[in-house]
């Protein structure tokens, strides 16, 4: 399915290498320390009841760890000189969790005991550029050297260890299985020869598991440790690490619904399939493993750059970072912070692999923060908001499969709710469409409810409709977006109640909103637990509905299909009224509120009523409703979490308030950022990295709208830069080129064809050339609007004239 696009993209990456920005490829991003990360150790193990921070809290590993991730498996390096800490992490493998549903808990411990203290010019680094981990030092007169890397084409784990003295490799290759203790997995370990084995299952859920650490080493010897499950190394030159690992999960529908136990075969072991894979990466040797890893990463991590005029700088991150926490603009930070967004989504997102969970791909923890599952009120939406955009739609591909695998699920529980809820809407059958609620995990997918109205499911198809937009591919429209988003419409035309002449979802929830008991008296809703008002008509449900009717409706245009129930979508459209301005000019979050903060906390994190700003459209339509939407965003403040941050950024972003974006931005990064640049709620949650790479990309493209807008929220501290390879809806792949705020270079691939239309103060006067010098005939829509019927696999240029406001 992704192969033409592919096609395009390494087309279109040759065309970029030739472009006026050829340079982009040679700015190295990394992240640097002149220390190892610190490892003082997890807080105690014990169970607890807290979602936000178990006991088996590591701040260290949190602030301080380097993150690789092959979208299967997340590891976390410390480049210790003493013992480094390698931690593992593999997506399927979960225990009971938090909340007894299932959840993340940390696959591995392997370390590596040096012994070498007092080492001279230390240096930790992870280069963004080839997604590998680097350590080097001195100690008595040796260099020694370490590259880590993961591989998603070998899935695999390599380590190299070099010194630049023959012989002075000397060191134990130590694995722990980690929270043994707590009974809740079994597990032991094997040394035999050059091969760690780590083999156990996690009963809960028949989970099977296995690990290999292979040790292969290039002079002096290895020697097995059989009773203590641990390898030696004496006196290599150099030694290579191979670590594989795998459960005996599968992403099928079975899993989410089988009970307990049953969940997974208990008589079924990874056993062969790791094995097969390390067997494949010895066979294929250090360097071709690195090959194959460029390669695989290079492709999607080269094909965007955003220069915002910055120098790189020199500093190590945790000092680049407290300069600008203590109010030092640094676009370089700002640039390197939205290529890391890009890094993180590629390494804890592929397409074989589960979607990206809460934590991306790494979690130390006994019990990860909120189960380390899939959050479905915007969490896991948010972490593929910029994957589109910044031109990584394949990682989006582990949230398709993700859903197809649900979706039977999905239905059931569709049908459940409206038994449940409006019985006499219930079609025989299963054709009450679908819907997914918050707390999801690898295991488990709830059903809508509780804190969240069932808005959670027109969130999750916005990234559905959103991918085959940015992509334009016609089998994914037929086979999965329109098919979804006319069964999710079915779902919410069962859940729509009439009141007078509107039609209100009901019950219905602005996500995770608490209000108090003296604020909803007399109102005809009710707290749920004490807390969550439960209502009728919320805006996050009426937007969501409005906006998967809508884009039902153009999907269905786009293929031409006439449904009947398009009617019944077309009827309700017209009846939903979800946008409510109140007597403080801001965006209703419940119907019955009048000034801001009637119901609910004033400053709460979710700004559920602006989803239909962003990502939905809804409210982008009025200028009204913008002026209102930026009220609420005053009154809501940036005093919040960090993914609460990110949406702020994007939600500025589409206003056109290019400086309020950027103040989100650079709150994010100083409150709510750690010094391995990893995104704080806190604590650690991968949302906030990939909201505000999002936001970044928000703030120089958009095309919700029918058509691309240049530079739409730039502001004042990126007044000059440029940037390549950004993505806008129709699959045009655009780079610009600015000074003092107005575009002097602008220039267009079209990788599917179709109108172009692009919307820029002044471009009325542009002229467009082909890639073979000609000009292109095009249509002027006013001052600030031209478009043109593009060729598939074409490159345009703008010649934007001097004089006129854009230049
Ligand atoms: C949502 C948020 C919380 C947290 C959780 C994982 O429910 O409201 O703040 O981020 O997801």
């Amino acid at each position: 399915m992704m192969k033409k696009l592919i096609q395009l993209a390494s087309i279109l990456a040759t065309c970029l290498t030739m472009s006026a920005f050829a340079n982009e490829a040679s700015r190295i991003y990394e992240l640097w320390e002149p220390e190892p990360a610190p490892n003082n150790g997890r807080s105690k193990w014990e169970e607890t009841k807290s979602s936000r921070r178990p006991k088996s809290y590591d701040r260290d590993w949190e602030r301080w760890s380097y993150p690789i991730g092959n979208g299967y498996t997340g590891v976390s390096i410390f480049g210790r000189t003493d013992t480094e800490r390698v931690q593992i992490t593999d997506k399927t493998l979960h225990n009971k969790g938090i909340y007894g549903k299932g959840g993340l808990t940390s696959f591995a411990e392997l370390y590596l005991d040096f012994n070498q203290d007092d080492v001279k010019n230390y240096r930790r680094s992870l280069n963004l550029n080839e997604s590998i981990a680097h350590v080097s030092y001195e100690k008595d007169g040796v260099t020694y050297k370490r590259e880590y890397f993961a591989s998603y084409p070998d899935n695999v784990i390599a380590i190299r260890l070099t010194a630049d003295q023959q012989g002075a490799l000397s060191f134990t290759v130590r694995p722990e299985i980690p929270y043994l203790a707590m009974k809740q997995r079994t597990g032991s370990i094997t040394a035999v020869d050059n091969l760690l084995t780590l083999k156990g299952s996690m009963p809960l859920y028949s989970c099977n598991y296995e690990g290999q650490i292979k040790v292969l080493n290039e002079g002096g010897s290895v020697t097995a440790d059989a009773k203590k499950g641990t390898i030696k190394v004496n006196k290599a030159d150099a030694v290579t690490l191979l670590i594989t690992t795998g459960t005996n999960y599968r992403l099928s529908p079975e899993t989410f619904s089988n009970t307990s136990v049953k969940k997974l075969n208990p008589n079924e072991f990874p056993h062969d399939a790791v094995s097969a894979r390390m067997q494949a990466a010895h066979d294929l040797g250090f360097a071709k493993l690195k090959q194959n890893h460029l390669k695989d990463y290079q492709n999607l991590f080269g094909r965007v750059s955003v220069n915002l005029n910055s120098k790189p700088s020199a500093d190590p991150t945790h000092i680049l970072l407290q300069k600008y926490q203590k109010g030092k603009a640094n676009n370089w930070l700002e640039e390197l912070m939205f290529q890391y967004g890009r890094y993180l989504l590629i390494s804890s997102s592929r397409e074989k692999s589960l979607p990206a969970n809460l934590q991306g791909a790494w979690s130390q923890d006994y019990y990860t923060p909120w189960s380390g599952g899939f959050w479905h009120n915007i969490n896991v939406q948010m972490n593929y908001w910029g994957s589109m955009s910044a031109n990584l739609a394949e990682c989006f591909e582990a949230y398709t499969n993700f859903y197809k695998a649900y979706l039977p699920i999905a239905r059931g529980h569709a049908t459940d709710y409206v038994s449940k809820h409006n019985p006499k809407q219930l079609t025989k059958g299963d054709d009450n469409g679908w819907i997914i609620g918050t707390g999801a995990n690898a295991y488990y997918i709830p059903s809508a409810g509780g804190h969240s109205g069932p808005g959670t499911g027109g969130f999750t198809a916005k990234l559905l409709v959103d991918y085959y937009e940015f992509t334009q591919d016609k089998e994914y429209l037929e086979e999965v977006a329109y098919p979804a988003m006319l069964s999710l419409s079915k779902f919410y035309s069962k859940v729509l109640v009439p009141h007078g002449n509107k039609l209100l979802v009901e019950p219905s929830a602005s996500p995770e909103q608490t209000a108090t008991p003296e604020q909803v008296e007399g109102l005809p809703g009710h707290l749920k637990g004490g807390r969550n008002y439960i209502t009728a008509g919320c805006t996050f449900d009426q937007g969501f509905v409005w906006e998967s009717y809508s884009d039902t409706l153009a999907l269905a245009n786009a293929l031409g299909n006439k449904d009947p129930f398009l009617d019944t979508i077309r009827k309700q459209i017209t009846k939903l009224d979800p946008i409510l301005v109140g007597a403080d000019g801001q965006i209703k979050e419940y119907r019955e509120e009048n000034h801001y903060s009637d119901i609910g906390q004033p400053r709460h994190r979710h700004i559920s009523h602006l989803c239909p700003l962003f990502p939905g459209t809804l409210i982008n339509s009025k200028p009204e409703w913008m002026q209102a939407a930026s009220k609420t965003l005053d009154l809501r403040g940036d005093r919040t979490t960090g993914w609460a941050l990110a949406h702020r950024m994007n939600s500025r972003a589409r206003l056109g308030e290019g400086d309020k974006a950027h103040e989100a931005f650079q709150r994010f990064i100083r409150e709510r950022t750690a010094t391995n640049l990893w995104a704080l709620h806190p604590p650690f949650q991968i949302d906030g990295s990939l909201g505000t790479m999002a936001g970044v990309a928000e703030m120089l493209l958009q095309s919700h709208d029918d058509s691309i807008q240049i530079l739409p929220a730039l502001p004042k501290a990126w007044s000059t830069g440029h940037f390549d390879g950004l993505v806008a809806r129709g699959n045009f792949v655009v780079s610009a080129k600015w000074t003092d705020a107005k575009a002097t270079e602008l220039s267009i691939q079209s990788r599917s064809g179709g109108e172009c239309r692009i919307a820029y103060p002044g471009i009325g006067k542009a002229t467009v050339t082909g890639s073979d010098g000609n000009q292109v005939k095009l249509t002027r829509d006013g001052q600030d609007q031209i478009h043109f019927a593009s060729k598939l696999g074409e490159k345009y240029s703008l010649q934007l004239v001097k004089g006129t406001s854009a230049n």
